[in-house]
């Protein structure tokens, strides 16, 4: 499956749960829509949908699944730039949610977003009632204390102090790489997968390489407090860092043997 051909399912499913006729009253779906379908890479879905290819899941199944995380993603966003959080004025070229609407209808769509990823969830055509409880679950690990949200409560204890490498890794692996395993985690669901463990494993390498990768973009944006690898090492040791962790990644799908291209290509272009 070319993975350009993901993004439009995607694009269309969030349109169609994010739309007005579900949502005739009040502006919560509009300014969800407004984040949700702003040009965002839907990194964390094609990851599902990917995964699920590995076990030839029909892509109608993978849908709902892969815009709920879309949807959690679309949330951390929208909390992340308010300004008791990250304070940014900006979100992929358009001012960020919080300056379009105001503070606190961003602070609530961000809350409708969280809690409807689990209604949608709960709504999953196609797939089991043991299924849906298992994605129910995984998410809500995933992107809870000890996952993304705790995260960023370790990021927020942490700003402006001195931390170790250590601490700097454990923050990306629960702000970040925790959804995005989720991500692998839900494809595997999908697929009845009896190699999760490799799954999750490969999930917490790619999404550490992910924020490295990120930090490396973000390079000379030094007025943020944010903690990042820059850090801690050179540009090139942490290029050669998330390198390797992507090519064990690699390797581990290797081990799973399964005859697609789409996880592989996703994992070889995460850079971009
Ligand atoms: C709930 C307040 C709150 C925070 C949770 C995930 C997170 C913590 C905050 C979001 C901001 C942030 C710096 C996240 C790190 C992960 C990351 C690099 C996000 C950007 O993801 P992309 O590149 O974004 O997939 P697009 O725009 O393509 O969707």
């Amino acid at each position: 499956m070319a993975l350009e051909s993901l993004t439009k399912p995607i694009e269309e499913t969030l349109r169609d749960l994010l739309s007005s006729q579900r949502f005739p009253l009040g502006r919560l779906a509009e300014a969800a829509r407004y984040t949700a379908l702003s040009g965002g890479k839907f990194f964390r879905p094609q990851l599902v949908m990917a995964t699920a290819e590995l076990y030839n899941v029909p892509l109608k199944h993978t849908l709902y699944p892969a815009c709920a995380l879309e949807l959690i993603h679309t949330y951390s966003l929208i909390h992340d730039d308010l300004p008791c959080m990250d304070n940014d004025d900006f979100r992929r070229g358009q001012p960020s949610l919080h300056k379009a609407y105001n503070e606190g209808h961003a602070l609530l769509t961000g809350d409708f977003l969280l809690t409807y990823a689990f209604e949608v969830l709960s709504h999953s055509p196609h797939i089991s009632s043991d299924q849906k409880l298992s994605l129910i679950n995984t998410l809500s690990k995933r992107a809870g204390a000890l996952g993304m949200i705790g995260g960023q409560e370790l990021d927020l204890a942490s700003a402006s102090q001195d931390i170790s490498l250590e601490t700097l890794f454990s923050i990306h692996q629960k702000k970040t790489a925790a959804l995005i395993t989720a991500a692998l985690e839900f494809g595997g669901i999908l697929g009845a997968s009896p190699h999760m463990a490799t799954l999750t494993l490969i999930g917490e390498k790619i999404g550490l390489a992910f924020q490295i990768f990120d930090d490396l973009k973000d390079s000379d944006d030094l007025d943020k407090a944010r903690a990042s690898v820059m850090a801690f090492m050179s540009p090139e040791k942490a290029q050669a860092y998330a390198d390797e962790l992507i090519q064990s990644a690699l390797n581990h799908l290797q081990s799973i043997n399964c005859s697609t291209n789409s996880l592989q290509d996703l994992l070889k272009n995460i850079h971009n």
